[in-house]
């Protein structure tokens, strides 16, 4: 395998170079420790469910608080949902990961959310309108990529594509002994773009209530921008996750499955090795599929996950402002680097329990703005004017 970590090459064009070895942990989740395991068929551990741990402390209003913008503004705009400023806990200090720990209040204006996921239907109106083109549709070129070094990459190899989640190591075992083993699982599909999500053989006929995907952070944020809108900052979305319960671990409350009932699309079943699709959905689900949470947002844990504003940086959290914060003015990620990365949230289809928990409210996740993947899209918000 042919990583380069210190190198400013794009995830996407990185599995060009090297092949299909080379992207996916940081889009999946990070691996993680839990305390219960037991053995998989190909003899590995694997985690069992354990009871999120849950916040501690109660948000503490201030004075300057009685500021913020609470009620409505106007008319909710279609497709959206209000949510009402307020303060709150972001964070978990008892969180699985450590940048998700340094648990901080903070004091939000109201604004206004994409009640879903962004769909294909959407994403297809906005190209028929605007023509836009997304970098996965594009073919690679020096001058898209100032600093790549093209005389690595197979001529063939350029074509343009996006990330694809392999079904082959299905029953094989997996080599764990590199952190990054993820990598195995993921690969390189020619002519794969939103419109064609698996391939130039696929198509998003039947999928158009499904959220979009193989949207990177720049074309989501050229879609925000068209409809009027924005990108979330990541405690916006944190904060609108919670429906207005700041120490639920999940969008719904704290038992992930209420009567034995799947609240949204995750995985179930050992990941890579087996789907066992009981909440019936193997990849992507329509919208609105699963309950909304107590600001009617839907799929905010779990389905696909979605892009923030904001860069990632591991202790964000330390120094985060308390009042309306829009993230760190750079990032960096110890586990890659030289490659900034902007913040993802919610989790997806591919999240289980004996691997990614992404789908957890203070999971925090992250991916480089130019890499576009089979399991991760957006939705926007609009401020109070
Ligand atoms: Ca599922
Ligand atoms: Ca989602």
């Amino acid at each position: 395998m042919a990583v380069n970590q210190s190198s400013k090459m794009p995830l996407w064009l990185s599995v060009l170079v090297a092949g299909l070895f080379v992207v996916g942990a940081f889009w999946i989740g990070n691996s993680q420790t839990v305390s219960n395991s037991k053995k998989n068929s190909a003899g590995e551990d694997v985690a069992t469910p354990t009871a999120p741990a849950l916040a501690k402390t109660t948000a503490q209003r201030r004075p300057e608080d009685a500021a913020l913008i609470v009620r409505e503004p106007g008319k909710t705009p279609p497709g959206m949902a209000w949510i009402p400023g307020g303060v709150t806990l972001i964070g978990n200090a008892e969180g699985e990961h450590e940048d998700e720990r340094a648990e901080h209040e903070v004091a939000l204006d109201g604004f206004w959310m994409d009640a879903t996921e962004v769909t294909n239907r959407d994403f297809q109106k906005f190209v028929q309108v605007t023509k836009y083109v997304t970098l996965a549709e594009k073919t690679p070129t020096a001058a898209d990529l100032p600093g790549v070094d093209f005389s690595q990459i197979d001529p063939e190899n350029l074509k343009p594509g996006s990330i694809c989640f392999t079904y082959q190591y299905t029953g094989k075992k997996i080599d764990k002994s590199h952190h990054q083993w993820p990598y195995q699982l993921w690969g390189y599909v020619k002519g794969a773009n939103w419109a064609h999500p698996d391939g130039p053989d696929s198509n998003v006929a039947d999928k158009l209530d499904h959220p979009v995907v193989h949207i990177n952070w720049d074309d989501a944020t050229a879609y925000a921008k068209w409809a009027g809108k924005r990108l979330p900052t990541e405690a916006e979305w944190e904060y609108a996750a919670h429906g207005g319960k700041s120490d639920w671990a999940y969008p719904w409350g704290n038992d992930q499955l209420p009567a034995g009932k799947w609240m949204h699309n995750v995985w179930q079943g050992e990941f890579p090795y087996k789907n066992e699709n009981l909440d019936g959905f193997p990849e992507s689900s329509p919208v609105k599929s699963f309950p909304a949470n107590g600001y009617g947002l839907y799929d905010m844990s779990g389905n696909v996950w979605e892009w923030c504003s904001d860069w990632y940086l591991p202790d964000y959290y330390a120094f985060s402002p308390r009042k309306n914060p829009q993230g760190p003015d750079h990032s960096h990620d110890p586990n890659e680097p030289g490659m900034p990365k902007r913040v993802q949230r919610g989790g997806s289809f591919m999240c289980n329990v004996n691997y990614c928990t992404g789908y957890r409210i203070s999971a925090r996740m992250k991916g480089t703005p130019d890499s576009g993947l089979r399991h991760t899209g957006f939705r926007c918000v609009k401020s109070a004017p």
